[in-house]
């Protein structure tokens, strides 16, 4: 299991949160996530023999938000 913290732009409430949290958790690979609105952050831990963390910036960015 390998951990990151990626920068997402443009949340503004918590069903942004929600949002974010949900595109995540629907990926294979991703083990847990933690958004923070006030931070503009996720943190992620993820299986990289299953998902690689470009895809998890490109799912984040199909949902409308930035992320790097
Ligand atoms: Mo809040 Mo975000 O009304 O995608 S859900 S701005």
């Amino acid at each position: 299991m390998e951990n990151t913290i990626i920068k997402v732009g443009g949340m503004s409430c918590q069903g942004c949160v929600s949002n974010v949290n949900g595109v995540l958790g629907a990926l294979p690979g991703v083990a847990s996530s933690e958004v923070s609105l006030e931070a503009g952050e996720a943190k992620v831990a993820f299986d990289p023999q299953l998902v690689s963390r470009a895809a998890l910036l490109a799912a984040i960015e199909d949902a409308g938000f930035d992320a790097e």
